[in-house]
């Protein structure tokens, strides 16, 4: 097969294959550059702080990121592609278990692995279509572009205030990837953004991330600290962040678009037990790391690895937790090896019950040797109930 850019393709025969594909959202943008308009909004979010926390997301990336062709110098189309994951039925299960709750978009089967694998079919369907070869590059997340500005262009969905791409009966529960095309196909229209007056996802936001209608100020958001950051949890978002120990959806669930979402059956998004959803705290707190890659591997929740999960469960049992688990949690704050592990532990005793835990976090500062640890202890035994 030869490389020709002018072939013929019907617009909706696009859609036809991506479907096939199993890529049930599909939208055909330009791949000419944002210009300047992208790359002067994304230097002046770093500027302002609003990316803090990613080193990899710096004003050169910035500049590269807002020009697709970087990455496929040749490229004439982009095809915005999504996968929905919508499933109310999967709920929380109300059997007396203190639980967490993971994101839905980590529920089931890694995205990276199901978009890509689905993405390579729908190449391969589109050469066998139109009898020639195409040069693609086909993207999920980690390539230096903005996907969500791609998304919107191409009109796939428009952009919440939230910062999510919305779509039409669909709400912002999709997960993103593009197909990056050699070749000419009709561009669909970007649809108009429809949040109007309402600014509920700002609202319900528990830690203020959303400074603004589309502006998210990254380290206060719960996504960030519970995926992204290896750090302690900063002391005044640990409350804020409730039972969430994977990511954070309330203001994705809020969002009146996303409530009127049509369910779908995506196998791939399905969690293998009702644990990968809603996991119990103190089987999280107490796996090993071994236990934990057992579990977890072949799921987006690697990312944030044994240490940062175990402290996530460790703030989530602080602020959801009663008397019941004060036992496991000194266990965890005077023996797990991991100091980030008893620094976490150590405030969720005292969260739990103060008074009752001072006796308790005496022993402990006189034992422990890690300064962060021994600080946490120090705030909470300075602390008045
Ligand atoms: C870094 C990152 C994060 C960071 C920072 C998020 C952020 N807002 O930048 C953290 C870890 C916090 C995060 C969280 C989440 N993320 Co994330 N993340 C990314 C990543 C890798 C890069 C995002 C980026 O470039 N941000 C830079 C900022 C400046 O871009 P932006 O927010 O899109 O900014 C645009 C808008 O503000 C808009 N805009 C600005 N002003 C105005 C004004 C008007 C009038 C309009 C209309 C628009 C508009 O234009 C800007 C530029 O395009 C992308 C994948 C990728 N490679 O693109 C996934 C991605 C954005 N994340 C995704 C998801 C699912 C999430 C979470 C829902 C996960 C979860 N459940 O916890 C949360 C949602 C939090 C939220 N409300 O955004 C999906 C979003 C899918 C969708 N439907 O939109 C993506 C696209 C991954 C994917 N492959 O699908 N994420
Ligand atoms: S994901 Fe959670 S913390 Fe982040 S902006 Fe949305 S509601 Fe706020
Ligand atoms: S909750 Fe309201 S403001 Fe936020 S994204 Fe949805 S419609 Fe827009």
């Amino acid at each position: 097969m030869r490389s020709v850019q002018r072939v013929q393709i019907e617009r909706q025969r696009v859609g036809e294959i991506a479907l096939e594909a199993g890529l049930s959202l599909s939208a055909v943008g330009p791949a000419d550059s944002f210009g300047s308009e992208l790359e002067d909004l994304l230097v002046d979010r770093i500027r302002h702080g609003h990316l803090d926390g990613f080193h990899w997301f710096t004003e050169e990336r910035a500049r590269f990121s807002a020009n697709p062709r970087n990455l496929h110098e040749r490229a004439r189309s982009i095809i915005s592609v999504g996968i929905p994951y919508w499933m109310p039925d999967i709920q929380h299960p109300h059997d007396g278990v203190p639980r967490g709750r993971i994101s839905r978009y980590a529920w089931g089967r890694d995205y990276h692995k199901t978009l890509k694998q689905r993405m390579k079919h729908f190449h391969q369907l589109l050469e066998a279509e139109i009898g020639a070869s195409i040069e693609a590059r086909l993207l999920v997340d980690t390539a230096r572009v903005v996907d969500r500005a791609i998304a919107a262009r191409s009109g796939l969905g428009w952009y919440g205030k939230n910062t999510m791409i919305i779509s039409p009966r669909r709400g912002s529960w999709l997960m993103l990837g593009e197909v990056v095309l050699d070749i000419d196909i009709q561009h669909d229209p970007p649809m108009r953004p429809k949040c109007g007056r309402c600014t509920r996802c700002l609202d319900i936001c528990p830690t203020g991330a959303l400074v603004d209608d589309y502006t998210l100020h990254t380290p206060l958001c719960i996504s960030f600290q519970t995926i992204e950051s290896r750090e302690s949890i900063p002391r005044e978002l640990r409350h804020k962040m409730r039972d969430w120990v994977f990511g954070c959806d309330m203001c994705q669930d809020i969002c009146p678009y996303t409530a009127a979402a049509k369910a779908v059956d995506e196998p791939s998004f399905v969690p293998r037990t009702i644990d990968h959803a809603f996991p119990p705290l103190h089987w999280l707190i107490s796996m090993s790391e071994a236990e934990f890659r057992e579990e977890f591997s072949g799921t987006a929740v690697m990312r944030a690895k044994w240490s940062g999960m175990v402290r996530n469960a460790l703030v989530a049992l602080g602020n959801i937790g009663s008397d019941d688990d004060i036992e496991l949690l000194q266990r965890t704050a005077r023996t797990h090896d991991r100091s980030i592990a008893r620094e976490h532990a150590a405030w969720a005793m005292a969260q739990i019950d103060l008074d009752g835990a001072r006796p308790a976090l005496r022993e402990l500062a006189h034992h422990e040797r890690d300064p962060v640890v021994l600080e946490e202890i120090h705030t909470a035994l300075r602390t008045e109930v």
